[in-house]
């Protein structure tokens, strides 16, 4: 393979007229140009073509052309973890007419644009340095706060989070609070790396790694697998938690107790005759399967236009807005977050009441878990990280029709997202066919002058805001929460419209949301 085919993932393209290439590539550029002084092209070579085809979506999305192949059109080429020598002896094989005006930049420009959502000037720091590197990645100083790194989907060292995770998770129902944050924070770090650990000299210079995750990354790196995780797996006690927890309702200290009562399987625990179940548990053994496959995209935007119609019925004027995981980018999630608002203050007062009475009259709600405000209690952001915040909220099971995922009709009345509609034939095999799936969905309450802060603590990750009010509370001796950012030095809550003015007010630099999967 030459080079040429090694740098770009192709071949050398055969110049053409820029008209012609602009056809060409707009044929599956479904996003509009927003910028057209600019064509970009993405170096796959040390990138990988997963991320690339990733970074050249984000791109496209935010109104930048992207081109898939070089060609003489290519104002802006991107480039990661590449050598200026090698870059430049591949760019001089491509036979290009305009190399002298091609800007050759590093990733920085990149993300730097994509947080902008437009291009950024071109400063010094964008442009490939001409300097000599080898194979080790490039020395970049890497935060210990997870509010300062930029972590998309696109995790190079799945191998190494997997288990750090399982451990984190595992000393978390032990409650050994030190090294559920050690192996949290390590595992979170390494999601943010633009490269793959491959020896441990990499991991020199990165905060956040201790011994003990030092020795699991070194076993990794030799073996291919981790022994504590292995033996984890195959732990009883650790397959009973994981197991019972599954269920909607039952956390640690309830899935303890079943063990330490001897069951070892959910259908032993169903079958219990002197175990009493909460409203919750009970809820969650009837819709078990379906709350534990994922809610997918679809799914979550099906779900997303009922509650909107419903809102939008009462007041007219208020928002529904899709967080959590499904706003960082990720297409399928555990459940699906929205927060609802109202732009008028007091204008909110019982919608969120009224929208699930609404769901309950039209046959969708399946389960609810409704938690009044407790705002007037509230004083200083608390210091503790993970706390619950003081909206008002409900903890739902929905009924989604499946059709109206599949086919997205979204106008279907209710009664008849709900109902066999074609009345008359074959009634027994319609009986047996489920047609809808059980979904599990948090609605939160919002005031309008709380909103920018909700939108930030809901959109996660968890790791993420830990990170965020660590941060904030060591760095800028503030306190942030779900509801505000309080300044202890001047004694003052900060008022902020957007997240924009939220990081502003921290000193940081914007991270969009798909860039918060820490
Ligand atoms: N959150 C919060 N207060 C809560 C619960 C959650 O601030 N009481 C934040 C943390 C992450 C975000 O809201 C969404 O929570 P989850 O739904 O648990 O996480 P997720 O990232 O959406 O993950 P998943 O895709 O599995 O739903
Ligand atoms: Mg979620």
């Amino acid at each position: 393979m030459s080079s040429a085919e090694k740098l770009g993932g192709m071949g050398i393209v055969p110049k053409r007229k820029r008209q012609k290439v602009t056809e060409a590539c707009s044929s599956h550029n479904r996003h509009e140009v927003r910028f057209q002084d600019l064509i970009l092209f993405i170096v796959e070579r040390k990138m990988g073509s997963s991320r690339r085809t990733f970074l050249m979506d984000l791109a496209r999305k935010k109104g930048f052309r992207v081109d898939d192949v070089l060609s003489d059109s290519v104002t802006h080429i991107v480039t990661e973890n590449n050598s200026w020598n090698e870059i430049w002896d591949w760019i001089q094989n491509q036979k290009l007419s305009n190399t002298d005006k091609l800007k050759v930049l590093n990733i920085s420009w990149f993300t730097d644009s994509m947080a902008a959502g437009k291009p950024v000037d071109i400063e010094d720091r964008h442009r490939l340095q001409k300097v000599l590197q080898s194979n080790v990645p490039p020395v970049v100083t890497i935060s210990q706060y997870a509010c300062q790194r930029r972590s998309t989907l696109d995790n190079r060292n799945k191998i190494f989070t997997d288990a750090l995770d399982l451990l984190a998770e595992n000393f978390e129902f032990n409650e050994n609070d030190g090294a559920f944050v050690a192996f949290s924070r390590a595992s979170s770090l390494l999601k943010s790396l633009p490269y793959t650990i491959s020896r441990m000299e990499n991991l020199e210079g990165l905060p956040c790694f201790g011994d003990q995750t030092r020795t699991i990354i070194e076993e990794i790196l030799e073996d291919g697998v981790c022994s504590k995780v292995e033996s984890l797996l195959c732990d009883e006690r650790y397959k009973a938690r994981k197991m019972f927890t599954s269920v909607f309702g039952v956390g640690v200290k309830t899935a303890d107790k079943w063990y330490g009562q001897g069951f070892r399987s959910l259908e032993e625990v169903k079958a219990a005759k002197d175990l009493k179940f909460t409203k919750m548990q009970k809820a969650g053994f009837l819709y078990y399967e379906d709350i534990n496959s994922a809610v997918t995209r679809p799914e979550a935007e099906a779900v997303g236009q009922i509650i909107e119609n419903i809102v939008h019925k009462f007041t007219p004027d208020a928002s529904v807005t899709l967080t959590g995981g499904f706003r960082r980018g990720k297409e399928i999630g555990h459940d699906v977050d929205f927060l609802i608002s109202c732009p008028k203050e007091g204008k909110n007062e019982n919608l969120l009441h009224k929208t699930v009475n609404k769901l309950d009259i039209q046959g969708l709600l399946l389960y609810n878990d409704f938690v009044e405000d407790t705002l007037e209690k509230r004083k200083l952001p608390s210091k503790k990280y993970d706390v619950m915040d003081h909206f008002e909220k409900c903890f739902l099971i929905l009924k989604l029709n499946k059709a109206l995922v599949n086919n997205r009709v979204l106008s279907v009345s209710s009664a008849s997202a709900v109902r066999p509609t074609n009345k008359g034939a074959e009634p027994e095999v319609k009986t047996k066919i489920k047609d809808w799936k059980a979904i599990r969905v948090d609605l939160v309450n919002v005031p309008a002058q709380q909103f920018a802060y909700a939108l930030l603590g809901w959109t996660g990750s968890r790791q993420f805001e830990r990170g965020l009010r660590r941060y904030t509370n060591h760095e800028k001796n503030m306190l942030l929460d779900n509801h505000g950012l309080y300044d202890k030095n001047k004694r003052a809550f900060l008022k902020a419209k957007t997240e924009e003015e939220i990081f502003a007010h921290l000193d940081l630099e914007y991270i969009e949301p798909w860039e918060r999967n820490a």
